[in-house]
């Protein structure tokens, strides 16, 4: 895998930065922080050849805590940022992380175009449905009954289901992996990267300030007990009967990446007189 140094043996640590995370105590941010250090050191990858790249959210503050070049972007905009970036540099290792938020609502359009597009990245949901920065009003994810002083009686709408979104879209990774469950998610992530095209972990992160509730996830959240499949009728089932807590790879599929079929310049000029003659007033 391009980025890795068989010289050196690196550790989790040797990715977490010394700048000190200000979430709260008991943030599931925490756990996939952990988790993506994990996942890096199992795989073995060179700090200086990948890049973090995120939105705005508690959540996307995360490229500062690991010692890889980061870009904390504007809302909403980290994907089309780390496709550029990856087609630009296909050498380099390219991570988004963001919030449920920042990826679905302002983001929503860019979330639905990169499972299209299949660029070679891997895209981390760190999913507490609410935004938990400007403090707490419901997000796409939010169960649309739940009560708040912000949204007294609860949205009312139907929550956004994001795997199943990204699969008809056409990525072509899906797993969900649960904060709180350190080692199941850094497999869930090292797989991800490891797989060719745009992978997607939706990592459930409990928000324990404004959704103090969701601590109830460590009993609630179970393993699928299965791999991934690369039947697409089956992933798609499996997502139609999914409680939203079930834990594990969901589908791997083998849609070839954009760059790899895109073909080479081999004109550095293109004629466009005819067009001009066509718009001539
Ligand atoms: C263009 C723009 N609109 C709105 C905001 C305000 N804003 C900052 S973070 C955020 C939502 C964050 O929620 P989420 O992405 O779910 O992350 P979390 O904080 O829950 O980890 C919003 C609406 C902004 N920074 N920029
Ligand atoms: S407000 Fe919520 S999401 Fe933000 S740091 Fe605190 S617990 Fe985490």
């Amino acid at each position: 895998m391009d980025g890795c140094n068989p010289d050196v043996k690196y550790e989790a640590k040797n990715y977490k930065s010394d700048v000190n995370p200000i979430w709260c105590p008991g943030c599931g941010h925490f756990g996939i922080h952990a988790a993506l250090n994990r996942a890096l050191a199992d795989l073995q990858l060179d700090p200086a050849k990948v890049v973090v790249s995120s939105g705005i959210g508690c959540s996307s503050r995360i490229p500062a805590y690991t010692t890889c070049y980061g870009f904390h972007g504007l809302h909403g905009r980290a994907l089309p940022l780390a496709i550029g970036l990856k087609l630009a540099r296909p050498d380099l290792t390219v991570i988004v992380a963001g919030g449920d938020g920042d990826g679905f609502s302002i983001g929503g359009n860019h979330f639905m175009h990169a499972c299209r597009r299949n660029v070679d990245i891997t895209y981390i949901v760190m999913d507490n449905e609410v935004y938990g920065m400007t403090k707490g009003q419901p997000s796409p994810t939010t169960p649309g009954d739940w009560d708040s002083d912000l949204q007294p009686g609860g949205t009312g709408l139907h929550p956004f289901r994001p795997l199943g979104v990204a699969l008809q879209s056409g990525a072509n990774f899906l797993a969900r992996g649960f904060s709180g469950d350190v080692n199941g998610l850094a497999k869930l992530i090292a797989q991800g990267v490891r797989h060719p095209g745009f992978s997607m972990i939706q990592a459930l992160s409990p928000c324990v300030t404004f959704r103090p509730e969701e601590r109830e996830w460590k009993n609630q959240t179970h393993s699928s007990g299965m791999g991934a499949t690369a039947d697409f009728q089956e992933a798609s089932r499996r997502l139609a009967d999914d409680d939203g807590l079930t834990l594990g790879p969901i589908y791997s599929g083998d849609r070839k990446p954009y760059g790899s079929r895109v073909a080479p310049l081999t004109h550095t000029k293109t004629d466009l007189s005819h067009i001009e003659q066509e718009f001539k007033i």
